[in-house]
């Protein structure tokens, strides 16, 4: 049994996850009163101290944390361990807005590293792996922490980043890659391009774990047939650590939160009432075992649901739903709340690919949605009138799922541009902010 599937945490009855988050919600409480003034500060100011969190039964006591604290507390302002004991800085994107940056002490990385080899071993990852990694290294989490994990599993790791994609595809080939861990859409990209290059027989992949962006379960099953693998999910932000907050197991229907290092809750994102399990709002985690960078009831933005049904893989950490979208990426159109996710779902079940582009637009006052798509080679030889037959198509199945219109383009094969990383669906030239 490899080393990083831990039965005796992953499977640990209910009770004894709780008992482990009561305490360590405890400690963590005290360790950034006592050590962050910007956290007294909030606490003081909901009046609260941390006598009164005694357990996860009180987390609803404390104040939540967005992404604006993390602006206003940037750089150091929420670090909670002594400098001197930090051995790295990861930080987001920055695509909505400034920067955030996150620390980690030597036992932060262990911690998250382990996070992210339970991941590998739960998409059948062995020492005898050769796993590629090929999110982008650097200040995003993606390559370091998947790296991290696939040295802790002992498989043979390839640390590719993002892009080159000839390089990609040679390396794979050659040295028999066996797991690949990427954006889903880069996962996708790499799979037409094998695909052109005829070299479908000879990858070796069986699995790979995707993440970091939305993705429909039509892009999973279009990436699987492609690469003829089994495509796992992986959830996980900067702030909170990275990849490896969540993970799915062979079941796929979910992604199991490492329980014994985060507590998932979910809200309403308006009101900010606790929602029970099943019920479908906004994540919010709080950090229990984080050293340098714990973060109390971080408000995620990504909207999903949490099941506590048994799992047949026999682990017993609560599921997230695949997130449905941002509550930011979330576009009113005409009023109708819009997620591309919804766009994507239509696309994909009418046989097209997940090169797609959407463009919103203002015109006599009114928003205007458009799609732009791209037809798939073997549609490209369809005569002209198809194509518009095809158009109308996609419009009535689009008003079906949005109850709007959205003008639909057809574009030639490739001409949307592909992505190596985190893939940008949406362009809006509304100015609304
Ligand atoms: O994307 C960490 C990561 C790297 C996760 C590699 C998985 C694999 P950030 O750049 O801070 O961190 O972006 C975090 O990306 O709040 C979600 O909105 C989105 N996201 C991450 N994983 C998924 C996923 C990394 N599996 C933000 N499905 C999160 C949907 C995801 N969205």
């Amino acid at each position: 049994m490899p080393h990083y599937y831990q039965p005796e945490i992953e499977c640990a009855p209910r009770e004894q996850i709780r008992a482990w988050q009561d305490e360590r919600l405890v400690k963590t409480v005290h360790r950034v009163y006592e050590n962050v003034p910007y956290y007294r500060h909030l606490m003081e100011e909901k009046g609260v101290t941390p006598d009164d969190i005694r357990g996860v039964d009180d987390l609803h006591k404390l104040p939540f944390l967005t992404k604006d604290d993390l602006r206003e507390a940037y750089p150091y302002g929420l670090v909670a361990a002594p400098m001197s004991d930090c051995v790295r800085i990861q930080s987001t994107s920055g695509t909505t807005g400034k920067r955030v940056v996150a620390f980690y002490t030597q036992h932060d990385l262990d911690l998250w590293e382990d996070c992210c080899a339970r991941a590998i071993v739960a998409a059948g990852g062995t020492k005898d792996d050769v796993v590629q990694v090929s999110y982008g290294y650097g200040l995003f989490t993606g390559g370091p922490g998947l790296n991290g994990g696939s040295h802790k599993v002992g498989s043979l790791t390839l640390p590719m980043s993002s892009g080159n994609t000839d390089r990609q595809i040679q390396f794979m080939c050659d040295l028999g890659a066996t797991i690949l861990c990427c954006t889903p859409s880069y996962a996708a990209y790499l799979g037409e391009s094998i695909h052109e290059r005829g070299l479908r027989d000879q990858i070796k992949l069986k699995a790979g774990i995707f993440g970091a962006e939305a993705w429909t379960e039509e892009m999973r099953q279009d990436i699987q047939n492609k690469l003829g693998i089994k495509a796992y999910d992986i959830y996980g932000l900067t702030e909170i650590s990275g990849p490896g907050v969540s993970f799915e197991c062979s079941e796929q229907t979910g992604m199991h939160i490492n329980e014994d290092h985060f507590i998932a809750e979910i809200i309403n994102p308006v009101t900010g009432e606790v929602l029970p399990d099943g019920e479908k709002g906004e994540l919010v985690f709080t950090s229990i075992t984080k050293e340098a960078f714990p973060l109390l009831r971080y408000r995620t933005r990504d909207i999903c649901v949490l099941s506590r049904e048994k799992c047949s893989c026999g682990r017993t950490h609560v599921k997230m739903s695949k997130p449905m979208g941002r509550s930011d990426d979330m576009l009113i159109i005409k009023g109708v709340n819009v997620f591309p996710s919804q766009i994507e779902t239509v696309l994909l079940n009418k046989g097209y690919t997940a090169n797609y582009q959407i463009i919103v637009s203002r015109v006599n006052n009114s928003d205007v949605l458009e799609v732009q798509v791209e037809i798939t080679p073997e549609m490209f030889s369809d005569a002209m009138a198809q194509i518009a037959q095809k158009e109308k198509e996609l419009v009535e199945a689009l008003k079906a799922m949005l109850g709007i219109y959205a003008k639909v383009q057809l574009v030639a094969p490739k001409t949307i541009a592909r992505s190596e990383g985190k893939a940008v669906r949406v362009i809006d030239k509304r100015n609304l902010y």
